[in-house]
């Protein structure tokens, strides 16, 4: 049987929480935090990955917040997309329906789910007045040379009649993020933002960025892809000089034979007088990924800048055309890729860089692909690979230093509806002309069910006039990318009322940067980088102060089922409702919570969730039931019990401060089992306990708010425990410093035993200390997987 009726419970507490506004805030004034998730995507219900970030943030809003912090914890819907006109579709309903139907069932649950938001500041990115900022913001990026249209080749998914962003598109085969589609190329005019602008700007700062997961950093680093190399000019008989790069030019005296790109201008120019080109050219599928690599010889050559060798001309599939120069020389001795080719053409392999520790290699196996010292290479022999690159640059005429990126600008353009209008249209005599600022919003017009872009269809919404001369004018059709949305949305939270402006500059600087941000390692990418790269040029522009929008970002891990991630294609689904239903939300959260640290996945368990239950249902009893009448205590005993109380809460704060929960709810637990133990047998000293349960519900409210909330009002307090000051130990400063002092004696005590006794298992090592620092002692000698490294032992002696 259940001890409190966990239903009754929540929905008053919630009830009483909107009544009175807890959760909101007006500017920020005392410390000011703000602690961010990830918005979600409008899909319909919650999941538990849902749940599981959103009680991260929500613990930690609400732990800052009984800290005395002025606590921004803000939540909205990112809500344009693909999804929704796909689900309007199926549904036969639109988009704008289907999406406002989702917001309200997931607004519902995360009431259930007892969320602090501040739900004046909610935001709703398909809604004009969110949306019309992105076309502001489309303005002031133009205005500073920002944004480009071009024609571009672009990935087109013929399911969803999309361009996709690189980044949509998935694995080797090259599918559609969103349904698995073989993707396409097309060649459309598109706009982009100029992200390249800031690919060393974003690449430097990452090292600053030491409140981020190491992964998502080093995942930015290669997605940048920033790389040292030249370009050099290789002569091509009949057809002039073509440019290369290589981050090897120290390899050039072993460059064998040379390679164009099917699509590159000199091999079409060939294929004119060529037919065996030509069709070589014409059976090449450049959508077609194939692990064989295929090429033709042309019969031409090129002349090696540095040797004056004649080396032969090949066009060739693994020559990608928009890497480099679309052109390369091909060192099959240092370059698994050429290595692959020249074996299977047979073509010269000559080795020209040997390792530099002096030993052998033999590159007709394999290609030897480090740097080392030149060999071969005539005046260069004898140089290491780094020098032999500059000597070889200054003395080459025709090359130059290079930096090359992986990074491509952010091609915005979608041919779909449910997005942002791009504010611009298309006049005769003037061309693509911007809508001016006083005419913003461009609002979407009311959805027709078509096959292709249904802003195609909407004739009369496609009219316009032309801001220049007046004269007619169409409308562009294209929507922007949905990631252009979730670039900037933690700067409107700030100030999500503003007609002016998408936010008030002094606002924004108030709260940001955002203090911690928490959402799933997918977004590692595209919506962390996008939302840099906006804030940096927000930054340039003057709107806001600081160029990083997260200061510590956690990426959380996956609730899995038996081991396999939970997700509705799997069929493995446990939903959140029927936990809440059953057991409460406060079981659900603390399950979640107790399960692993943020950033671990963790199996979903029944036996787990039921045991979070009974803890409550323990924490319940144990409040409920105290005894209140004063009694005979032993004064040592209730000593020894106070010091439990502080060294728990001490703890339980540090682990609060460093978002691992499940460290400070086991902290709770020792507490409520000694607390037990205290009342049933021992004879409690009647302030001695209220203080220690007073203690246990507070370090409890952050995860379990609403049970919290009852007992705290049990235990005859008149405000909201979300309002309550957070628990400090009772010990004076000093002696709290003492005990830090000691904690961080004894884990340099553990150090210094291992490294003395050279102890490759601290397994082996005996700590020894004072009985009243077991605690301490226990928690200090767990190693990083949470394992107990030694054994630790209390001494007598050692007391003081
Ligand atoms: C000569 C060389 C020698 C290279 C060597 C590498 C190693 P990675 O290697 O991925 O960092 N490259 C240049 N343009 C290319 C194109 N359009 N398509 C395919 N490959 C191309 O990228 C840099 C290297 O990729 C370049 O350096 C070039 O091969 C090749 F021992 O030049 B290298
Ligand atoms: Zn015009």
């Amino acid at each position: 049987a259940r001890d409190f009726q966990h239903t009754a419970v929540e929905s008053k507490w919630q009830d009483r929480w909107d009544d009175e506004n807890v959760y909101h805030v007006e500017d920020a004034e005392a410390d000011p935090t703000y602690v961010l998730a990830m918005f979600p995507y409008t899909s319909g219900n919650l999941h538990m990955g849902h749940v599981r970030n959103y009680t991260i943030t929500d613990a930690f809003s609400r732990f800052r917040r009984m800290q005395g912090d002025d606590v921004l914890h803000p939540i909205g819907w990112d809500s344009f997309g693909l999804p929704a006109e796909n689900a309007a579709e199926e549904r036969d309903t639109n988009p704008r329906d289907w999406t406002m139907d989702c917001i309200d069932t997931m607004r519902e649950g995360m009431r259930d789910l007892g969320f602090g938001y501040d739900w004046d500041r909610e935001i709703t990115t398909c809604e004009p007045d969110y949306y019309r900022w992105n076309q502001w913001l489309f303005r002031r990026f133009h205005e500073e040379g920002l944004v480009e249209r071009r024609a571009a080749d672009v990935n087109w998914c013929p399911s969803c009649e999309t361009v996709l962003a690189d980044e949509q598109v998935e694995g080797d085969d090259e599918l559609c993020w969103r349904c698995d589609t073989p993707v396409e190329t097309r060649e459309l005019d598109q706009w982009f933002l100029k992200t390249t602008e800031y690919a060393d700007e974003l690449l430097d700062a990452i090292d600053d960025l030491d409140g981020w997961p190491a992964s998502v950093r080093e995942m930015q680093r290669n997605w940048i892809g920033r790389q040292e190399g030249a370009t050099v000019e290789f002569d091509v008989e009949g057809h002039g000089s073509v440019e290369v790069f290589t981050t090897r030019l120290d390899t050039i005296h072993g460059a064998t034979f040379f390679a164009l790109a099917p699509e590159h201008p000199v091999a079409q120019s060939i294929a004119e007088d060529d037919d065996a080109v030509a069709d070589y050219i014409d059976s090449v599928d450049p959508d077609e990924d194939t692990d064989e690599k295929t090429g033709v010889d042309t019969g031409l050559t090129a002349t090696n800048p540095a040797t004056g060798e004649e080396i032969p001309v090949y066009v060739a599939d693994f020559v990608l055309a928009d890497v480099g120069t679309g052109a390369l020389m091909a060192v099959p001795g240092h370059d698994e890729r050429d290595h692959e080719f020249a074996v299977k053409k047979d073509l010269p392999i000559e080795q020209v860089v040997a390792p530099a520790d002096g030993g052998d290699v033999d590159v007709s196996e394999s290609a030897f692909g480090e740097d080392g010292v030149l060999v071969n290479s005539g005046e260069y022999d004898g140089m290491s690979s780094a020098a032999a690159r500059d000597a070889l640059e200054d003395d080459i005429e025709s090359a130059a230093h290079e930096t090359n990126y992986r990074l491509r600008d952010w091609g915005i353009s979608r041919q779909r509806y449910w997005g942002t209008p791009i504010p611009v249209v298309y006049c005769d005599d003037c061309g693509p002309v911007l809508v001016p600022d006083d005419e913003l919003p461009v609002e979407l017009p009311e959805f027709v069910n078509t096959t292709g872009n249904p802003l195609d269809a909407a004739d009369e919404w496609k009219q316009a006039t032309c801001p220049e001369c007046g004269g007619d004018a169409r409308r562009e059709t294209d929507t922007m990318d949905t990631f252009v949305d979730s670039s900037w949305y933690f700067l409107r939270y700030t100030d999500p009322h503003n007609t002016d402006a998408p936010f008030d500059s002094e606002r924004a600087n108030a709260w940001m940067p955002v203090d911690q941000y928490v959402g799933g390692i997918e977004h590692a990418v595209m919506h962390l980088l996008y939302s840099r790269f906006v804030t940096r040029a927000l930054e340039d522009m003057g709107y806001v102060d600081d160029p990083e929008p997260f200061e510590n970002l956690v990426t959380q891990g996956m609730v899995r089922l038996d081991g396999s991630k939970m997700s509705k294609s799997k069929g493995n689904v446990v939903s959140p409702e029927r936990i809440v239903e059953e057991y409460g939300a406060d079981t659900a959260r603390l399950f979640m919570m107790s399960a692993a640290q943020p950033e671990r996945d963790f199996d979903w368990s029944a036996s787990g969730v039921e045991s979070a239950r009974e803890f409550l249902d323990t924490v319940y009893r144990l409040v409920t039931e105290r005894p209140t009448e004063a009694a005979d205590s032993d004064p040592a005993v209730d000593e020894y019990v106070a010091r439990e109380v502080d060294a728990a809460v001490a703890t339980a704060t540090d682990e609060y401060e460093d978002l691992t929960f499940n460290n400070a709810l086991s902290e709770a637990r020792g507490l409520a089992s000694l607390l037990v133990r205290y009342q049933s047998d021992a004879t409690p000293d009647i302030d001695t306990l209220e203080r220690g349960l007073s203690a246990l519900v507070r370090l409890l409210a952050p995860v379990a708010p609403h049970v919290a909330e009852e007992l705290w009002a049990d235990l005859g307090h008149d405000g909201f425990v979300a309002e309550a000051a957070w628990p400090e130990p009772e010990r004076d400063v000093s002696d709290h410093d003492l005990e830090r002092a000691l904690v961080e004696n004894t884990r340099e005590d553990v150090r210094h035993i291992c490294d003395v006794a050279d102890i490759d298992d601290p397994a082996a090592v005996e700590i020894v200390v004072a009985p009243e620092w077991m605690h301490t002692a226990l928690d200090l000698a767990r190693d990083a997987d949470g394992n107990v490294m030694g054994a630790v032992m209390g001494d007598e002696e050692l007391q003081q």
